[in-house]
């Protein structure tokens, strides 16, 4: 029966965007690396994950793409569920948020809670935009943070400092839709008093001790994360509203609370719980199992998201009473791409998805060389050249070429049987005695959550079997001591059974063909550090190339399409439209106009009513530019005028046509006039 019971969590990515190597080296792959391992010593884990499908993120895409928040978080969590399935990450359940399991869970849970009062009702004056008629919360909203000046900072979190923020504690606050500096109207929301649960907090985090008992060792936490906690909770935590003015999300499950739904940081850990009943369901479990008791919970994330795991999440899973706390949050640093930020507007990322449709073969390629360069302790970066070297000269010249050998010699001399091992000489006892060592080492790492040094130490075992071949020669000694090259070349395949081991974790697919060409099964942890895993006369099967180098060339086309790339998305211009037959174009009649006459319209401080003589006529057209031109500097221009556009009153003028206007990449406008003096009424096609 295993000592330990784990739910481990990976922070549920949104569903408004693919996934980037930055997600997957910060949060997802170091949290199937520590899952494979316990599962590996027979450790009871429950692994989950899924798509966080509300808040702005979410709408602010739709909006963007003029599509229903539904239809981004389908897209999304298909394209992601998939990339993390093409990867190998061996989550036991990926679930949604969108769905009904979890909008029942996230409901109930709420419920009780404002049925217990952990939650004080509040009207407060919060941001609001008048020309979409929406409040502004979270990343509706952005503005200079309070703590550290960032000018990005959201209505809920700043992401340069991580500060947890309400949209009233920005400075220079502006509408993410109109671009408008807000105002303030009143609306009510359900608030978490933090402020209430400073005391328990601090001793829960800063002594791993929770209503008296030991909960946790706190030396297992991150520094990094005791620290963010500890300056908030120095800092004073404030009341935090936990509902939003939005009509996306899980309702709000109480009486009068029409358009209001949960706040996504409330709604998305939940989801673990409800991922978890799934789960459960499926396999005819009790969920609450793996929410109580002795359960060890881990929360894998980046370091954005600490405030939300470390004391947020807590303080409602205290709340509630049934549930366990969590024994560790180890949140990672971010990674960096080629000198910049990996950046999905600028498109400055190297998508997940992509990697794997033009390298299927190359999974625990990516792997290594991620958790070799992994943000654990500092932001840390990602080029195309160390991805080739750390392939190249790790592992197919250290890890691929020592396993080539070892079985190849086996064949050439001895017909793929393991020979016998005679006496061992100091040399061989020593390497022996390392072999024995290093699983310890690589283990002690991975439960400290140190899992690049651990897979360094995978390494060096590979290392160590590379440098004992170099100095024992055994190509040479075959021509004179037979006995000899026996005893090397069983160690050497011992090495060999213990690197599938130990890699196991870290590259399941090339551990497995390993233990493939050794002609073995998957080994559990316990048989790691054996030195006799292999017994004498065991047929290996024949071994092929374990791992492909990487060429020049493909780095080069890498660096080339990533510039090419972010070039191209720093324009931020839409899509080219559905094609139109020409006939289409055909209809419209457009003309050189001349404006002769130009003023405000009242109370619309965009527009402008402009009289335009068309060749054909005068007449007058409303035009959206007041904000760019002055009448009186517009008067006797040469315009291009859409004529034949069905009028329409617009703020109680009639507008019989349309001005053709340009607009940049910061949204000023031009008027697209004929380059020589025209004659208006000359016709545009
Ligand atoms: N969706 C990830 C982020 O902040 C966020 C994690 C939720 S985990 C409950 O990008
Ligand atoms: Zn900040």
């Amino acid at each position: 029966m295993s000592e330990n019971k784990y739910t481990i969590t990976a922070a549920l990515p949104y569903a408004n965007g693919p996934l980037h190597l930055g997600h997957i080296a910060g949060v997802y792959l170091p949290a199937d690396i520590f899952v494979r391992f316990l599962r590996m010593n027979k450790e009871e884990v429950l692994f989950v994950c899924g798509s966080d499908e509300h808040g702005a993120a979410i709408t602010l895409r739709a909006k963007k793409e003029g599509v229903s928040p539904q239809e981004i978080v389908d897209k999304y969590h298909a394209i992601n569920q998939q990339a993390f399935d093409d990867f190998d990450i061996s989550f036991d359940i990926y679930s949604r948020t969108s769905n009904k399991t979890h909008h029942e869970t996230a409901s109930e849970y709420f419920k009780k809670l404002n049925e217990k009062g952990s939650f004080i009702e509040k009207t407060t004056e919060q941001y609001y935009d008048t020309e979409y008629n929406q409040f502004l919360a979270d990343r509706y909203i952005t503005g200079t943070c309070p703590n550290c000046g960032s000018e990005n900072a959201y209505g809920d979190q700043c992401e340069n400092c991580g500060s947890a923020l309400s949209p009233t504690d920005l400075k220079n606050p502006v509408s993410t839709l109109s671009g408008k500096t807000p105002e303030l109207r009143e609306t009510s929301h359900w608030f978490l008093p933090m402020e209430k649960h400073e005391d328990w907090l601090k001793e829960w985090i800063k002594e791993g001790r929770l209503n008296g008992e030991r909960h946790h060792n706190p030396k297992d936490w991150r520094n990094q994360v005791v620290g963010q906690c500890m300056s908030w909770i120095d800092g004073g935590l404030k009341p935090r509203a936990m509902t939003r003015d939005l009509d996306w999300g899980v309702p709000v499950p109480v009486a009068g609370a029409d358009g209001k739904v949960l706040y996504v940081w409330l709604d998305a850990p939940i989801g673990y719980i409800s991922a978890t009943k799934e789960w459960a369901e499926k396999n005819g479990k009790d969920w609450k199992d793996y929410w109580t008791g002795d359960r060890k919970l881990v929360h894998f994330i980046g370091k954005d998201n600490i405030v939300f795991h470390a004391i947020i999440f807590p303080i409602l899973l205290k709340e509630h009473g049934d549930f366990v706390l969590p024994y560790n949050v180890p949140a990672y640093e971010f990674l960096n791409l080629e000198g910049g930020k990996f950046s999905t507007s600028r498109n400055w990322a190297v998508w997940l998805h992509e990697f794997l449709a033009e390298n299927p073969d190359k999974v625990d390629e990516l792997k290594y060389v991620l958790t070799a360069i992994a943000p654990e302790s500092k932001d840390s970066e990602f080029t195309w050249k160390e991805f080739q070297s750390r392939i190249n000269n790790e592992l197919a010249d250290i890890l691929g070429n020592f396993v080539n050998r070892a079985v190849v010699l086996t064949h050439k001399y001895f017909e793929g049987k393991v020979p016998e091992r005679g006496a061992v000489t100091a040399v061989d006892q020593d390497v022996l005695e390392q072999l024995e060592q290093a699983p310890e080492k690589i283990a002690d790492l991975i439960k400290r959550y140190r899992l690049r040094e651990a897979q360094a130490e995978a390494m060096n075992l590979a290392r160590l079997g590379n440098r004992y071949l170099a100095d024992t020669e055994p190509w040479k000694l075959a021509k004179t001591d037979m006995e000899r090259v026996k005893t090397i070349m069983n160690i050497a395949l011992q090495i060999t059974a213990n690197l599938s081991i130990v890699f196991a974790p870290f590259l399941p697919k090339k551990s497995g063909k390993i233990a493939e060409f050794l002609n073995i099964d998957a080994h559990s942890w316990e048989f790691a550090g054996k030195p006799d895993l292999l017994k004498t006369d065991h047929q290996l099967n024949k071994a092929s190339i374990l791992i492909s180098k990487v060429e020049d060339k493909y780095v080069d086309e890498q660096i080339e399409q990533l510039k090419a790339s972010a070039a191209m998305n720093q324009s931020t211009f839409p899509p080219q439209k559905e094609t139109i037959a020409f006939d289409d174009f055909m209809k419209m009649d457009i003309r050189v106009g001349e404006i002769i006459a130009a003023e405000k319209v009242p109370k619309a401080d965009k527009l402008l009513k402009l009289t335009v003589n068309t060749g054909l006529d005068k007449r007058t057209v409303v035009s959206g530019i007041a904000e760019f031109f002055n009448p009186d500097e517009i008067i006797g221009k040469k315009v291009s005028v859409l004529l034949n556009l069905a009028p329409r009153k617009i703020r109680g003028v009639e507008s019989q046509g349309m001005i053709l206007m340009a607009e940049n990449e910061e949204g000023k406008l031009s008027f697209v006039s004929p380059d020589t003096d025209f004659d208006t009424g000359a016709e545009v096609r």
